[in-house]
């Protein structure tokens, strides 16, 4: 049996890994707009953050119709993009297609549609229709968000990238990170993206849609009548005719390794986030990652009280800090929006501010 991942030094992982999948489609053309943007970036001594945000999949078949589906918004992502960009950043924003978006995440994911925001106002000009404007509750907001848009648009101070599966984040996270290379200190990683844990190697992986209803055997290859189907098992231990689904999982490699290691410039500030569940978990699992990894700064969050509550876990004193945004504070923006704990203190380069309490 060939060895897992998981049990590979790092850097061995890493080849294996990537030799295994083919590079994403849309990498070549994501690297060169990452380079204009950093060179520019770099030109002007800018710090560059690269935020990674929202969900992974794992796909079940090569041609995909089913894939497993991790827990994330992209709410923290997107918001703090916004706070960075306040603080002078450029932001390299890495995110799953279709999750939220910075500025835009205040309108397109809200509790109202779009459509809500929006009026007719009275025909003029002897006009049998009105124009298209924003509501008169909106106006305020929407104009505070536009232009805070606007101002990152044509600064060219906001890349965004996408990302569907877990293979797609890794080869799109460890270009990026050498692309940045030239930034030295002024590079920033703020990796808020919930990856995937584990993956079914393409090794493995089924072709086509896996069935769950009976083929005729005579358009079956090698197929094993069973109650069982296995995904993730060699093909042909893989019985194609069955009613319960069995899927095998080998773990993604560590990455975080190689970027602390290998991929990272030196000198840039690696910020990782904890999710746990289990409050009793979530220090020491957020310890073990920053001991593990020798970064800078884990962030543990919990799924239950994410967006009111975060401890940050440093090397250095105060080894831990809990932010907390109090009860009074816990309302929804006039969007329907949910805003989650103001991450500032981060982008400001120090850890813990007014909200925090211990
Ligand atoms: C987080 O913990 C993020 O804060 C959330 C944000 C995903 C909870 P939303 O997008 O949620 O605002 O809805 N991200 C990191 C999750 C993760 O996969 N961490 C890995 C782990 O926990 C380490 S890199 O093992």
């Amino acid at each position: 049996m060939s060895p897992s991942l998981g049990d590979m030094e790092p850097a061995e992982a890493e080849s294996v890994y990537f030799n295994e999948y083919p590079s994403p489609k849309a990498l070549p053309k994501h690297e060169a707009l990452a380079r204009a943007f950093i060179d520019l970036h770099v030109e002007a001594n800018r710090r560059v953050v690269l935020v990674t945000s929202g969900g992974t999949t794992v796909p079940l078949e090569a041609q995909t119709v089913r894939f497993i589906d991790n827990f994330s918004a992209g709410t923290r992502g997107a918001t703090s993009a916004e706070y960075f960009l306040e603080q002078g950043y450029a932001v390299i924003f890495l995110h799953r297609q279709y999750s939220l978006l910075p500025y835009s995440r205040h309108y397109s994911h809200s509790t109202n549609c779009f459509l809500d925001f929006l009026d007719e106002a009275p025909p003029s000009n002897g006009s049998m229709d009105g124009s298209i404007i924003v509501r008169n509750e909106y106006q305020n907001q929407m104009r505070d968000v536009l232009r805070k848009y606007r101002y990152a648009k044509k600064n060219n101070l906001l890349l965004l990238l996408s990302f569907t599966t877990v293979a797609e984040y890794m080869f799109e996270l460890r270009a990026m990170a050498k692309l940045m290379n030239p930034l030295g200190p002024n590079a920033l990683f703020y990796l808020a993206a919930a990856v995937s844990d584990f993956f079914i190697p393409c090794s493995r992986m089924a072709e086509h849609k896996i069935q769950s209803s009976e083929i005729p055997a005579n358009f079956r290859d090698n197929a094993v009548d069973s109650d069982e189907i296995y995904t993730g098992e060699n093909e042909n231990q893989a019985p194609r005719n069955s009613k319960k689904l069995v899927i095998n999982l080998d773990p993604v490699p560590k990455f975080l390794h190689r970027l602390v290691d290998g991929w990272a410039p030196d000198g840039s500030m690696i910020v990782s986030f904890k999710l746990e569940t289990d409050p009793t978990l979530l220090v020491y699992k957020a310890r073990t990652a920053l001991q593990t990894y020798a970064h800078h700064l884990v962030i543990g969050n919990m799924l239950s009280t994410r967006k009111w509550e975060v401890v940050f876990i440093t090397p250095d004193e105060p080894y831990e800090r809990w932010i907390r945004v109090p009860k009074t504070r816990r309302s929804k923006s006039i969007s329907g929006a949910e805003d989650q704990v103001g991450l500032a203190e981060i982008t400001k380069g120090k850890v813990g501010q007014a909200n925090e309490t211990s």
